[in-house]
Parts: structure tokens; C-alpha cells; sequence
């Protein structure tokens, strides 16, 4: 490690006191300009992650994903491209809030720290950074890089721009492949770009169904997606993506974006409403981790298909190849989804596909947790936030049936389809571009229009509401999120609204991205939902 005076120098120029941060649902999260004492503290702590990880490479996302424009955030990415293990959550937390006393803490910290998970100091550690395209991004990845350094042999990669998902999959795939090709961006094209060929060549597909139109959320997705889809045959002429001002850093997320398009159930900015040509539109979020699709039906009228309609095609359609080559037995398909998640889809999941759902808390992370235990898990935030992953079951159970030369052709061409959709989809974390990609093979196999897709279930109506309240620590749930355990008496409160309503469904939360409380509320008609999200409001305020 430097020597004291050096250290301490370093310290002064980030380290600013009175401020206290929690790693939150995605990393820390916060205004920009409070941010640098936590990146440098971050910097240090991704790099003793590295080396406690035998020097496997740790990846460090720089963003605030869909929040506005003066927010930013740090997050690390595990070797295996997941999420930070929770403990070291907990070590990131309070080596950020000893920074934020004096030196003489965080110095004691840090030895403490040291000493406890026993990490040499001196040995190597190796971590890949990018960052989205928020103004102050630059200033922080300084930050970050100046923490970093106290350890001698520490060696960055830096990837640059990047969306948040094509950092997982960097991270995971430049751990696997020590002596392969450069793991870069070119590298994340060409992978899910080769599997998008297989399948198309697999299923006869020879165009995309309809013309494409991508809302960027004038974020990093636009520059990424345009540059890895613009030369390829299928999508060259046939999509078109709007809100790409990414280099306008006040625009980012701003009327536009998976977020807006969610949370107020209508188009962004930028996309017109016209159904007079077969057409799917999607929109990114500013870090291109999370998406959703909708569609002008026959009247003009906006119609979503968020999270939960992905989570729902990709289980229909895995599930019935899974019995075409009669896996359905050896490979376990679930579905996994947060308290969020529409109770049609839950409904549809479990009584009319008959495949099972676990809810878990908010956060990626968790359900991609729950995930893992299926051979084919598949998880979706209603948000747009999700992926599906395969298990080395599922690798093992397709190989073999792969290399039995007594299978018949169409068994063999539904295991190359499971095989090649594992590698179309991005394992390590909910990405946009992967996801589009996904969508559209399977509608394409299908032979499904988004009407189609939206036709198989109806949403009940639901609302999202933000409150405001003097301290959000004080909300504390259980039986994942749906139950309030703190403030005492408040879930007797919402009970009670809730009984006045048909079929209805109500929960709060403290969110981990704001500083703010969640009220969801859904019922069988618009105004019973409407009217259950604003009286559950009033009593938590
Ligand atoms: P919070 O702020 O904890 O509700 C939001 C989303 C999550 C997840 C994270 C990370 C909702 C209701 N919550 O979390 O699903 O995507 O941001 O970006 O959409
Ligand atoms: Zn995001």
C-alpha cells in the first residue's frame, strides 16, 4: 500500500466529511456532486475485491441508469459478471461512511478491513471500468482511479462508454478467456450477433417482421446499439433510433426512456402514434440495462409490453420447446418476479403455462439469485429489468442430446435453438440490446405481431406512486416487500383500504435508488386502482 503521507494526500483531495451513503439497490446512488468521496473509497474497496478474488477481474459500472441527468452512481460487478456479494456490500458502505469522518477513521478502517478478510495489499488485482455518458463521469472515474492506485498493482481496464450490461458480460467473458481475443465492445457485437445469425439461419428467418423504432433515452444505448446493428443485413434499413443525443448530457432520460414510458404508461418523445405500417418500438433506459416494447393498436392507443410480458413470452416459448424435445421433465423452467409484477402475469404464469413464480424483493441482484436455481430461470422486473438464465445442467442435458447421432431432425433443430438462445441472451444482467434482440427471435419464430403478444393476458389496471416522506430508513418489510413490518399499525391501515376493493393488491416500500417511499397499488378497474394508490398514499405520509 503507499506510504502514509501519500495516502493521506490523496484522501484530502476526494475525501470530504458529512455525508452519509448506503449501497443501495444498484450500487450508491446519489447527486454527482456528492459522489467523490464514495468513488475514491470505492476505488480502493473494488480493488481489495479483486485481490481477494485471487486477482480475477471486478468490474465497476460508473451510472445512474434511469435517474436525471445530475445523478450519478458507482456499482460493482462480481467475476462471474453478477452482482457485488452482499457482504462486501455492507464493507463498501462502511469503509464509504469512515471516509467521511476524518482520515485517522478511514485509515483504521481500512486496516481493520484488510486484516480481517486477510488480503495482501501488494498482490494483484485487475478491474474493468465504464461508465454511461453523464457529464460528470469523467470527474468521478478520476475519483475511483486515484482510490484505486493505493493499491501498487491494481491494473485497470478502461473500457470507456459503455452500457451497463455490455460491462457484465466484458467483465464474466474476460475472466473466462485469459488468452483469447481482446474482450471488448467489438468483442459483446460480435457474440450475440453470431447467435442472432445462427438462429435466424436455424428458423429460415430472412428479415426482422416489422420496421424497428428505438427510443435511446438520449443515453449511451443510442451510440452502442447504432454501431452494432448499423452493417448487419437483418437490421440495416429497418430500425431507426431516436432520443440518441447522448452527447447533450441534459437530455438523458428526459421525456423519453423505458422509465418515462413505463411510469406513464405512454409514448416518449420523439416516437409518433401511427399504425399504419407493421412496426414495434422499445425503449432503452439511459444505461441499457433495462427495456420495454409497445405498439399503436388499430385506434392509435398506446399499448404496453413492459417487463412482466417478456418475463411471460420467453416462458411460453421455452417451455414448449422444452416439451418438443421432452426436457420438460429433466430441465426445470420458473419464472421469477418482485411484488411489482402484474397479478394477471403471475396469474397467467402459474395457471395458464403452469410454470412455477417465486416474488423476491426489489433489485435485479435478488431475483437473479432465485434464478440460478432453475435450469431455465427466467427474471424480469415489471420495469423491463431482466434476463433469462441457463444453468450447467442445461448446457450439459443440450450437448448431450447434441453429439446422440440417433436424434431426429427436429429434435436436433430444437436443441440448436435452446443452445444458440442461451447464448443470444445476456446471463449476467438485464440488458436492452440482448433482450430486443431475444424478443425479436421469438416473434419471429412465432410468427407473432405484437398484438399477438399483447393478447395473451390483459394487465389489471395499477398505479405507482412516489410520496415523500421526513425518513424513508423507518419503512422496513417482509414477505418480499409486500408487508410492511415499521412503521407500526401502518399494514393494518392498508389492509383495511384494500378490503374495499375487488381483487385488489397494495403494497409500500422505501425505494433503494430515491429518497422517496413507493405506494403500488392495482384493482380491477382504473379508477378502483387509482383510488386505492391515492387513499394508501395519504396514510403513509
Ligand atoms: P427502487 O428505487 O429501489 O424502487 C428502482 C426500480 C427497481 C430497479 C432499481 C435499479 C421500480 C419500482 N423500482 O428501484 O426495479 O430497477 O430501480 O435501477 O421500478
Ligand atoms: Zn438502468
Amino acid at each position: 500500500m503507499l506510504d502514509k503521507g501519500t495516502l493521506e494526500r490523496l484522501f484530502k483531495t476526494y475525501c470530504k466529511p458529512g455525508f452519509t451513503y448506503a449501497y443501495g439497490t444498484a450500487g450508491f446512488r446519489y447527486k454527482a456532486d456528492v459522489l467523490d468521496t464514495v468513488m475514491f473509497t470505492t476505488g480502493v474497496l473494488a480493488g481489495l475485491r479483486s485481490i481477494y478474488m485471487e486477482g480475477r477481474t471486478v468490474g465497476v459500472m460508473i451510472t445512474a441508469s434511469h435517474n436525471p441527468p445530475e445523478d450519478n452512481g458507482v456499482k460493482i460487478v462480481d467475476p462471474k459478471g453478477e452482482m457485488l456479494e452482499q457482504s462486501w456490500e455492507s464493507y463498501a458502505t462502511d469503509l464509504a461512511n469512515s471516509a467521511t469522518q476524518d482520515f485517522t477513521a478511514f485509515s483504521v478502517f481500512l486496516q481493520k478491513l484488510v486484516h480481517e478478510l486477510g488480503i495482501d495489499t501488494n498482490a494483484p488485482g485487475n478491474i474493468a471500468i465504464a461508465r454511461d455518458s453523464r457529464e460528470s463521469g469523467p470527474r468521478l472515474l478520476r475519483a475511483f482511479l486515484s482510490g484505486s492506485r493505493i493499491l501498487p498493482n491494481i491494473r485497470i481496464t478502461d473500457h470507456g462508454l459503455l452500457t451497463t450490461p455490455q460491462l457484465h458480460f466484458l467483465t464474466s467473458k474476460g475472466n473466462e478467456q485469459q488468452n483469447g481475443p481482446a474482450v471488448d465492445r467489438f468483442f459483446y457485437y460480435k457474440e450475440f450477433l453470431s447467435a442472432w445469425d445462427d438462429i435466424t439461419a436455424l428458423c429460415g428467418i430472412k428479415s426482422l417482421p416489422y420496421k424497428l423504432e428505438i427510443d435511446a433515452a438520449n443515453g449511451i444505448g443510442a451510440p452502442r446499439v447504432k454501431e452494432m446493428l448499423s452493417a448487419h443485413k437483418f437490421f440495416d434499413g429497418n430500425f431507426r433510433v431516436v432520443n440518441d443525443d447522448w452527447q447533450t448530457p441534459a437530455s438523458l432520460n428526459h421525456l423519453c426512456g423505458a422509465d418515462y414510458v413505463k411510469t406513464n404508461q405512454r409514448l416518449p418523445h420523439g416516437i409518433q402514434a401511427k399504425n399504419d405500417c407493421p412496426r414495434i418500438c422499445c425503449s432503452f433506459d439511459g444505461d441499457a440495462d433495462r427495456i420495454v416494447f409497445y405498439f399503436c393498436d388499430s385506434k392509435g392507443q398506446f399499448r404496453l409490453l413492459d417487463g412482466d410480458k417478456m418475463a411471460t413470452l420467453f416462458a411460453k416459448f421455452f417451455q414448449s420447446i422444452l416439451s418438443s424435445v421432452n426436457l420438460q421433465e429433466s430441465l426445470s423452467l420458473g419464472v421469477v418476479q418482485t411484488a411489482y409484477a402484474n397479478g394477471s402475469s403471475t396469474h397467467y404464469i402459474e395457471q395458464v403455462l403452469g410454470i412455477p413464480v417465486t416474488c423476491t424483493p426489489t433489485g435485479v441482484k435478488h431475483l437473479h439469485h432465485e434464478a440460478i436455481n432453475h435450469d431455465i430461470g427466467v427474471y424480469f422486473e415489471a420495469n423491463g429489468h431482466g434476463t433469462v438464465v441457463f444453468s450447467k445442467k442445461f448446457d450439459e442435458v443440450v450437448s448431450r442430446g447434441l453429439s446422440n447421432r440417433h436424434q431426429s431432425s427436429s429434435t436436433l433443430q430444437s436443441l440448436r435453438l435452446l443452445s444458440k438462445f442461451s447464448n443470444l441472451i445476456n446471463q449476467t444482467v438485464g440488458d436492452a440490446i440482448s433482450d430486443m434482440m431475444g424478443v425479436l427471435a421469438v416473434l419471429s419464430i412465432l410468427g407473432w405481431s405484437p398484438q399477438k403478444w399483447d393478447l395473451e393476458y390483459t394487465d389489471l389496471p395499477n398505479k405507482l406512486v412516489k410520496v415523500l416522506v421526513p425518513d424513508r430508513t423507518v419503512y422496513k418489510t417482509t414477505n418480499a416487500e409486500r408487508q410492511l413490518l415499521s412503521p407500526p399499525g401502518l399494514q393494518g391501515k392498508i389492509d383495511a383500504l384494500v378490503a374495499d376493493y375487488q381483487h385488489a393488491r397494495s403494497f409500500v416500500r422505501a425505494s433503494g435508488t430515491e429518497d422517496a417511499v413507493r405506494v403500488y397499488a392495482e384493482a380491477s378497474t382504473r379508477e378502483e386502482a387509482d383510488s386505492l394508490a391515492s387513499r394508501v398514499s395519504q396514510v403513509v405520509k
